[in-house]
């Protein structure tokens, strides 16, 4: 019978399916493992991409499975996004309807893959059953202070009349009618990340550890650890004629001798003020225009001319006393400090090439640089020129500057963070409603409990055109104000779909729960996840919004725990001829193209081969081909019918084999694995006798992570009833693998007296003590003394007399 993967692969799948093989309950008695992918948008059908990060998730389930863990193992649909917007806009169909069919196919092409999933715990976040509770969580937010409104920047296109993602600006222009975008201000949606600041920066240090080896990738720390920016430094108040103070945020408070100006951010509510009725008006007003203009992403790199004009106004250097001028300054961000930077040119090389452009003084406060420099010096040093604080070194300097401002009640330390509270409005259609209503007389007022979910209406018109498509429907936005019982509106702003993913895997724990978002004692015993597999890509945003979720989970009183992830695997990309496997690039190879032509086993088998899960994997035919000849091989080898009653050499490999196989499975070095396995073939084939049953056996067990249905199909053929689901894992002989033998030849003054057998790994002194005890060697030495011992490892040894 030859090897066929359609008939073997449908086999099992549906007899795991109709099995609930894979389904799990809580058991105390047991030890649990939460194996977790992250969930996948159902944009269409799976990619390559889908196919690693799977196969990986699968085989370490598998693995665990056998090793006795209860694990879990869910998948479901990150449901809500655009992108189906965008599809149903253009297929005159409906959001829904577009998701719900990539559902079904996406499960249908997962369903082939043979991945060990508990089906019954399939979700969907556009499902009304998993937003209510977001609903509900976002209220108690709202009570909690943790979600408020403010006034914020969007990108806004005039000619739309819609606010853009940063995604839909290109190079400054609307994605759609390419008029220039401008930033507006909009009432919007905030979630409190920056009140977690902190513990979200200590925590970091819990997930360095994890299991041995594992834990977070450091990568991914250092990219969050930066995200969050923690700066220490001080608030400093600089008085301004008839204007109270303006209070900016430095890391360098023994740079302030050195403060020559003042550069306020164009947003500043002091720009405008500040030039009122002044000469200067009318230039700063142009200059806050402009400065309004610069997109997010020019920001962030810093790739635009750095302007500012004079406001009109001075303020004074509180340790100078010093009349300084005021300035707006593009390059000053109003989501940062203060959004007021003291300005010391001789120190800072933005602030340096500032002054040298509007001609300002530039003064030397740090020793290292001097008269007419041509650069900022921006290290640390020995203060001068700064009054009673000259000869301090840096670091003693901040200290008394600050406690010498504190006293005058113009200045204090101050801890600041680069991460900002983080916006979830969307002027969108397909995501979660936002469960307030706005009344004239009574403000924004939650949705009762009772009322929950507000549902996304059905019947909307996407066109595409002018706002969110929620604002046109009436019986949607016409509501009863829960307080005072008028007419009001409904918010028809939807929620970010990352809000969906923040809380997923909690859900999974109890997904058909009807009286909370999940089950607390379901959650206690499945949290946090032992393993979650995912892409780099998610290595800031998810991650960050996901920990954060957990903490807000905890104070809320649903669950204890303090960080959902205790493992991460960051998977590489899959590459073919030179970029990333993409429908833009034209380079993609079709999962179900793989699975028709040679199955789901060498598929998964093949992305587990080609490359450590974290590295990238570069696509090959040949390699396909060599996993599925390799399949082919071990079908023939089990299925042929004389077995052979195995040997001393196969008995030591095979342990050395499961050994070898279960400490990189321990440590997900796949390749490596299943390199031991075609080792472990390769001598098996070799023997013209036959393998024994017991080697079979052992093949047929380590191959099942990685290929799970030839290995049932196998496990079957060598006489077994029960399926692999519920099989253990192999155990191995630490003894026999010492047994392993080296014959060591023994020269007496280079000739050949005679040979020792012994285990390979022992020391030079453990090898002369076995040589001088041999009997055969004693008689040639004769008692004479041994002056010099040659050793050669494993080989030879000569003793000089
Ligand atoms: C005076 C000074 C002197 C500064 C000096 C630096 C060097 P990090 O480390 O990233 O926190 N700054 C403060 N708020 C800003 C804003 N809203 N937009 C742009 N720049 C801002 O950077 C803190 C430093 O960045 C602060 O310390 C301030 O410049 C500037 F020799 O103050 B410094
Ligand atoms: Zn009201």
């Amino acid at each position: 019978m030859s090897y066929d993967p359609k008939s073997i692969e449908s086999k099992w799948q549906s007899f795991w399916d109709k099995n609930r093989s894979f389904k799990v309950t809580e058991d105390r008695s047991r030890k649990k493992y939460y194996c977790l992918e992250m969930f996948p948008y159902p944009s269409g059908r799976i990619h390559m991409g889908h196919v690693r990060n799977y196969a990986i998730g699968d085989a370490v389930a598998r693995f665990k499975r056998m090793q006795g863990f209860n694990v879990l193992h869910p998948m479901g649909w990150d449901a809500f996004g655009l992108p189906a917007e965008n599809a149903a806009i253009e297929n005159k169909s409906h959001p829904k309807q577009w998701t719900d069919a990539n559902m079904t196919y996406m499960r249908g092409q997962l369903k082939k893959m043979g991945l060990s999933y508990d089906w019954d715990r399939e979700l969907a976040t556009c499902h009304p059953n998993y937003y209510r509770w977001e609903q509900k969580i976002f209220i108690q937010m709202v009570e909690r202070g943790l979600a408020y409104r403010k006034q914020s920047q969007v990108n806004w296109c005039d000619q739309c009349q819609t606010v853009l993602a940063n995604e839909q600006v290109e190079k400054g222009v609307c994605w759609r009618c390419s008029s220039t975008v401008r930033m507006r201000l909009l009432d919007q949606w905030f979630f409190r990340i920056t009140a977690y600041a902190e513990e979200l920066l200590a925590d970091l240090e819990k997930l360095r550890e994890g299991l041995p080896e594992t834990g977070w990738p450091e990568r991914v720390l250092t990219m969050q650890k930066e995200w969050i920016g923690r700066s220490e430094g001080a608030m400093i108040k600089f008085k301004v004629e008839g204007e109270g103070f303006i209070e900016v945020f430095t890391t360098r408070p023994d740079t302030l001798f050195g403060a020559t100006f003042l550069s306020l951010a164009a947003e500043h509510p002091l720009t405008l003020k500040l030039s009122h009725e002044t000469p200067h008006e009318k230039e700063v007003r142009e200059f806050a225009e402009k400065a309004s203009k610069i997109d997010r992403t020019q920001r962030i790199e810093g790739s635009y001319e750095k302007e500012g004009v004079f406001t009109g106004a001075y303020c004074i250097n509180p340790a100078t006393g010093e009349k300084i001028p005021v300035y707006a300054a593009n390059f000053v961000l109003m989501e940062y400090g203060t959004g007021a930077v003291m300005a010391v040119p001789a120190h800072d090389q933005r602030d340096f090439e500032f002054a040298k452009k509007y001609n300002l003084p530039i003064k030397v406060v740090i020793q290292g640089g001097g008269e007419g420099i041509t650069e900022a010096y921006e290290g640390e040093g020995t203060l001068v020129d700064s009054g009673p604080f000259t000869g301090l070194p840096s670091e003693k300097a901040k200290k008394e500057i600050i406690r010498h401002l504190d006293q005058k009640k113009l200045g204090k330390e101050k801890v600041t963070y680069k991460l900002r509270d983080w916006g979830i409005s969307r002027q969108r259609y397909w995501g979660t409603p936002i469960p307030m209503i706005h009344c004239d007389q009574c403000g924004v007022v939650p949705v009762p409990e009772k009322d929950l979910p507000v549902r996304l209406p059905t019947d909307v018109a996407l066109t595409g055109e002018g706002g969110s498509p929620l604002l046109k429907v009436k019986k949607f936005i016409e509501a009863k104000c829960p307080q005072c019982s008028k007419k009001a509106r409904r918010e028809t702003d939807t929620m970010d779909t990352f809000v969906e993913s923040s809380w997923y895997f909690f859900r999974y724990c109890s997904p058909r729960d009807e009286k909370a978002p999940f089950n607390k004692e379901a959650v206690s015993y499945w949290m946090p996840v032992d393993q979650y597999i995912g892409g780099i890509e998610h290595a800031v945003l998810h991650l960050l919004y996901a920990r954060f979720f957990t903490k807000v989970l905890r104070d809320l009183g649903y669950q204890e725990i303090p960080e959902p992830f205790k493992n991460l695997l960051t998977q590489g990309m899959v590459i073919k001829d030179g970029s990333k496997m993409s429908k833009s690039k034209g380079n993609v190879v079709d999962p179900n193209y793989l699975i028709e032509r040679y199955g789901a086993d060498t598929a998964r088998l093949f992305s587990l081969f080609a490359a450590p899960p974290e590295k990238d994997l570069d696509w090959n035919d040949q390699g396909v081909e060599g996993a599925y000849r390799f399949l082919k091989r071990v079908w023939k080898l089990v299925g042929e019918d004389s077995k052979g009653s195995g040997s001393e050499e196969e008995d030591r490999l095979r342990h050395k084999t499961i050994k070898k196989v279960t400490d990189d499975l321990n440590r997900f070095q796949f390749n490596t694995a299943i390199a031991a396995l075609m080792e472990f073939y390769n001598f098996l084939s070799a023997n013209p006798k036959g393998a024994s049953q017991e080697s079979l056996e052992a093949m047929v067990l380590l191959l099942n992570p990685f290929s799970p249905h030839i290995a049932e199909e196998l496990w079957q053929m060598l006489g077994h009833k029960e399926s692999l689901a519920n099989a253990g894992w192999p155990g191995y002989d630490e003894k026999k693998l010492l047994t392993d033998e080296v014959t060591i030849v023994v020269q007496v003054n280079g000739k050949l007296r005679g040979q020792i057998v012994c285990t390979p790994n022992l020391s030079e002194k453990q090898v002369r003590e076995q040589v001088l005890k041999d009997e055969k060697i004693q008689k040639h030495l004769q008692g004479a003394a041994v002056k010099k011992m040659v050793y050669v490892p494993g080989r030879l040894v000569n003793l000089v007399i």
